[in-house]
């Protein structure tokens, strides 16, 4: 272990070492002896040079083509799909999720950097008639300068592509703070960058805590925006510091995500996507099923299947094949899921799961059953709270209005769904549930990169990531107005009927 690899910074196009001489530890949190790097605890004075770099790059980067910059993207995406699987591997061992879901993580980086180097050929604006004769008028984006990227560890390729292809795309240069868990995905992204001939200072990288790195990058009026993904509590305070410069700031923040199974729901469905939904990556997404909503009629039928299911996940490290539940992210999450199945027991009744796992091959790692509550009522604490990890409480309704009413009764508004066979309540709970994401007869994950991702209420502020909403939070519009006329024409008092 003494081998582990010691990684760098890289700012304006040179790997460098951070002024503190300092490093902290990668460990893989399914065996927390294992040492997987060593990276740079970063300060100030590296995010001051970050800034200058990324300041000084954006003076011709903004001035290339964008079907140019578009090119240099695609060899990116190219890039990740020859090293997808050391990639993935590398994502488990510093994360923890399983193996098809970290390649599913590089894929989703694959898919956005392939879709937003299309846009260099696209990033329409609009042209309209002028009121007045012989003008012309049209609007076109415009770069924001110096984007700041903080990304979090349960998407550790996928959420950064998400900020960073759009930012480049738009003609911006970025200074990437990775989550302090998963430098080394952040790291691999920032190679192929490099290798796909993104000329230097557009790029940045400074590893580094969030006090650290990640305040200073907010408080610079350099930065033009911030762009965050994590927890609620974390973003206000980028709101907070960024609000009295009017930084620009795009957050996504926690969920408290429903499945709603209606009567006529396909019971086996139901269970499936529940459990893909609550135990996938751990329950560490922002969009996991932490609430399951279910008609009084069959709940006792979903219940039994559920719990059945839930029981013979198999928990282990992400790395074996047959594992289907790799551990949480480090100790603290951990804690903080074996402080709400303590609530959870006090509030509601345990169904399965409830402990830490922690004999055999367990012992060094950060572990916990799958664990489901019942007879959960939607004010309790656990039906309230974002956990991040595998614990689902099921709530009894009795009718799609009741569902809905409960779905729609939390702090948060990422994402939602309905199991029904009936094409009158799917379209009612579409409509009717406020969240930024929803699904019929699929679980409350499993967004694609082309349409807009992120939430309503306290889950974020207004923006979206993905889609065509991602250059909205990476451009500014200009609205441009031509005269040919040859004279002054006066808009809103100039007569011009005949
Ligand atoms: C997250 O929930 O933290 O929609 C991101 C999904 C993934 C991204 C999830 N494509 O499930």
């Amino acid at each position: 272990m003494a081998d582990a690899k010691y990684f760098k910074n890289y700012i304006n196009g040179e790997w460098v070492d951070s002024v503190t001489g300092k490093t902290f530890e990668n460990r893989n949190p399914a065996d927390n002896r294992e040492v997987l790097g060593h990276f740079q605890a970063s300060n100030e004075v590296d995010v001051k040079r970050a800034i200058d770099a990324a300041r000084e790059a954006f003076k011709k980067w903004r001035l290339v083509p964008a079907p140019k910059r578009g090119e240099m993207i695609y060899k990116l995406a190219e890039l990740l799909i020859k090293h997808k699987e050391d990639f993935a591997r590398q994502m488990t061992q510093e994360m923890g999720k399983v193996l098809k879901e970290t390649r599913g993580d590089v894929q989703e980086a694959i898919d956005m950097s392939y879709y937003m180097a299309g846009e260099g050929r696209r990033q329409f604006g609009q042209t309209t008639p002028s009121e007045l004769p012989n003008k012309f008028q049209m609007s076109v984006r415009i770069p924001l300068g110096v984007c700041a990227l903080i990304t979090p560890w349960n998407f550790p390729m996928a959420i950064p592509s998400w900020k960073m292809m759009p930012a480049l795309i738009c003609g911006n240069t970025v200074v990437f703070k990775p989550a302090t868990f998963t430098p080394h995905s952040a790291y691999n992204l920032v190679k192929c960058c490099e290798e796909a001939g993104i000329p230097k200072g557009v790029v940045n990288f400074v590893t580094g805590s969030g006090g650290t790195v990640g305040m200073p990058l907010m408080k610079s009026d350099d930065v033009k925006l911030v762009t965050f993904t994590g927890s609620t509590e974390v973003g206000r305070t980028v709101s907070e510091v960024c609000a009295p410069a009017f930084r620009h700031v795009h957050l996504e923040m926690g969920g408290k995500n429903a499945i709603m199974v209606m009567d006529d729901a396909i019971v086996d469905l139901a269970v499936e996507g529940a459990l893909w939904g609550g135990f996938g990556t751990t329950g560490q997404r922002c969009t996991a099923t932490s609430r399951v909503i279910v008609h009084r009629k069959i709940i006792k039928e979903f219940t039994e299947k559920y719990v059945a299911r839930t029981r013979v996940l198999k928990v282990g490290n992400g790395l074996d094949p047959s594992v289907e539940m790799g551990p949480s992210v480090c100790e603290d999450q951990l804690k903080t899921v074996m402080e709400y199945v303590e609530i959870g027991k006090k509030e509601a009744k345990l169904l399965c799961g409830g402990n830490r796992l922690t004999a055999g091959n367990y012992a060094h790692g950060y572990f916990h059953e799958p664990t489901i509550f019942g007879d959960v009522d939607p004010h309790m604490r656990i039906a309230q709270e974002e956990i991040f990890g595998p614990v689902v409480s099921i709530i009894p309704c009795d009718s799609l209005e009741q569902a809905v009413e409960i779905n729609n009764g939390t702090i948060y508004g990422l994402s939602a769904s309905v199991y029904t066979q009936d094409v009158n309540k799917a379209f009612r709970a579409m409509r009717d549930s406020y969240t930024g994401i929803f699904y019929v007869n699929a679980p409350t994950i499993g967004a694609e990169v082309h349409l807009p991702f992120g939430g309503t209420n306290q889950t974020g502020n207004g923006h979206r990531e993905a889609g065509t909403a991602a250059l909205d939070v990476f451009s500014e519009w200009k609205s441009i107005y031509i005269e040919f006329s040859g004279k002054l024409q006066k808009a809103q008092i100039d007569d011009v009927m005949p």
